[in-house]
């Protein structure tokens, strides 16, 4: 079974397309594409990594639908709502996979861990200790904000800290690179069909 998913996402402000494909993970007969374009270059950058370190082929495109001052958060936050979405239509029942995830990526001298539980309890707690206004275009407040989006969106408890570092670049790009080895470790699928879980249900 394949684990996919579209979504199209429109509203006043913005207009998304995702296409997920979960199983992309490098091995024999595998192409994983990824294609990101929501109009701000850092955000593309990150999604592009959690994206290639998650193993999932992704196909996204935010587009604000005309220019606003809200334009960047509309398109951040809009997007990480349609990749949670389209991440637990992917997943569909959770069943048949490790659940649990836990990633550490470091980037020069930053290092970040992440923590996910696929288990349909919302929750996310981000310690990100970002000091800059903006990386690149991007406004540096959004960035815990995309986390909390993707995890209210997908169900998912989900913790992010960066542990250490002096550049926010570095710093959120490995926030990100530790999310994409959690959600990697939690979605491998475990090769029976239980339900992950002691009350028989998630
Ligand atoms: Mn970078």
């Amino acid at each position: 079974m394949s684990r996919q998913a579209t979504i199209s996402r429109k509203t006043n402000e913005t207009e998304i397309e995702v296409f997920l494909d979960l199983d992309c993970a490098p091995g024999p007969g595998v192409k994983q594409t990824i294609e990101v374009s929501t109009g701000i270059g850092f955000l593309d950058h990150m999604y592009t990594a959690l994206a290639k370190h998650g193993g999932i082929y992704v196909l996204l495109t935010a587009l604000a639908i005309e220019a606003n001052p809200n334009e960047s958060y509309g398109c951040s936050q809009d997007s990480a709502i349609a990749l949670g979405t389209a991440f637990k239509e992917a997943l569909g029942e959770v069943r048949g996979i490790r659940r649990y995830g836990t990633g550490f990526a470091p980037l020069d001298e930053a290092l970040s861990r992440a923590v996910i539980d696929i288990c349909s309890r919302p929750y996310c707690v981000t310690d990100l200790g970002l000091k800059r206004e903006k990386i690149g275009d991007l406004s540096t407040e959004m960035i815990p904000h995309i986390f909390y989006s993707f995890a209210i969106a997908s169900g998912v408890t989900l913790h992010v800290d960066v542990l250490r570092g002096e550049n926010d670049h570095h710093r959120s790009e490995s926030a990100f690179k530790a999310l994409a080895l959690a959600i990697r470790q939690a979605i491998e699928k475990t090769g029976g069909s239980d339900v992950p879980s002691t009350k028989g249900v998630l």
